[in-house]
């Protein structure tokens, strides 16, 4: 098997950097679209075989390191008993959302049977890849997952969450509670059946204030994390904004592998993350994949110089944008993969 993604979270080896993005099944493929146009969102994270067609998508069209599940974070918000809808234009939607402590009586508790689904998937996914690359599971971060079930959809202002947090930070810390161990058991679940890495995806932690993001964020990341490392299987976050923190993410969830957003210059995030013992993902702006081919691979080849050999994990700083010619995500791809490791004595700590 290709397992150079598990290596570089290990921080072991690699002959060079793998390679993955975040969003790879996607919009931008004209195979994603083809199944899109027969399938409700719905119906394809929620049906094993088209969700191993699409994981694979980006697998045999890229020839990427690593194939994520086709699936969503949202499915947790779905298993406590709010009805998702993704809808053309307006993205997903929760409902009913939650407002008031009242609100919190009515989701119903959390049974991993509610995602057995995802659980098959994982399962047919691993057979269908045939050892080829290794399969990331996922969850949201609870922030992240409290975010959308407050709000009811995605947000600018996140207003609702954040009036919630300030008028009634009990009922809040309720939600984190029950989101951080729901999100640690499906994860825990999901490297049973075969996930072999598991990324959190804390997407909307960058709005909370310093106090905030100590209190309301951080301590449910952690826990989710740690639970999940319970399993071996390396552990990715990825809290967008938070490059401010760096330092603390890093020591307070235990995570194998952070992942970046392209505001941190790569030799930044290396010194500031050298005394701990931690691996780096990303974190190539996205938009920076409109730019022609040639620019896209000087810009990656110096993003790997960067980084260095060592604990290195190519991707996006985000998810691919939907509109990304297929040609230049394959020149991404293609540019990583002729980058020979760099010999360990360029490597700057
Ligand atoms: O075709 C469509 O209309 C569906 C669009 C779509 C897709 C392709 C949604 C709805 N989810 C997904 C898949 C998805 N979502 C994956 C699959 C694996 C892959 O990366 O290829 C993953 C990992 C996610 C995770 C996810 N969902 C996140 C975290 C990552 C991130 O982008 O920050 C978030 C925030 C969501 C919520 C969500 N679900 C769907 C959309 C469009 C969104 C974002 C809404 C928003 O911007 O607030």
């Amino acid at each position: 098997m290709n397992d150079l993604l598990l290596r570089a979270c290990r921080r072991q080896p690699v002959e060079r950097p793998p390679v993955w993005l975040m969003r790879q099944a996607g919009r931008y493929l004209p195979e994603y679209r083809a199944v899109r146009s027969r399938h409700d969102f719905l119906t394809m994270i929620t049906t094993p075989e088209l969700v191993a067609e699409v994981t694979l998508q980006p697998v045999d069209r890229l020839g990427v390191d690593a194939a994520i599940l086709f699936s969503d974070i949202l499915v947790i918000p779905m298993a406590l008993g709010q009805t998702l809808s993704v809808e053309e234009g307006t993205g997903p939607v929760l409902d009913p959302p939650i407002r008031h402590a009242a609100d919190l009586q009515r989701l119903h508790s959390f049974d991993l049977n509610a995602l057995r689904f995802q659980l098959d998937a994982i399962r047919l996914t691993r057979r269908s890849l045939e050892g080829r690359v290794p399969l990331i599971g996922f969850t949201g971060g609870p922030w992240t997952l409290a975010s959308y079930m407050v709000e009811g959809r995605s947000g600018r202002e996140w207003r609702a969450i954040r009036r919630l947090a300030a008028e009634s930070p009990e009922t809040v810390h309720r939600l984190l509670d029950r989101l951080a161990d729901a999100a640690g058991r499906l994860l825990v679940a999901q490297a049973e059946a075969g996930a072999q890495a598991l990324q959190v995806f804390d997407t909307w932690v960058s709005m909370l204030a310093p106090g905030d993001f100590e209190v309301f964020a951080l301590p449910y990341l952690a826990r989710v994390v740690r639970t999940a490392r319970s399993t071996g299987a390396p552990v990715i976050v990825f809290v967008p904004g938070a490059g401010w923190i760096l330092e603390t993410v890093a020591e307070e969830t235990g995570a194998d592998v952070i992942s970046l957003d392209w505001h941190i210059p790569p030799a930044d995030a290396r010194s500031r993350l050298a005394p701990f013992d931690v691996a780096y993902q990303g974190n190539f702006d996205p938009a920076g994949l409109y730019a022609p081919p040639g620019t896209i691979r000087s810009r990656v080849e110096a993003m790997v110089e960067a980084f260095g050999s060592r604990g290195y994990i190519a991707n996006l700083g985000h998810g691919v944008l939907r509109d990304t010619p297929v040609e230049h995500v394959q020149e991404f791809v293609a540019a990583v993969q002729s980058c020979i490791a760099a010999a360990p004595l360029r490597t700057v700590l």
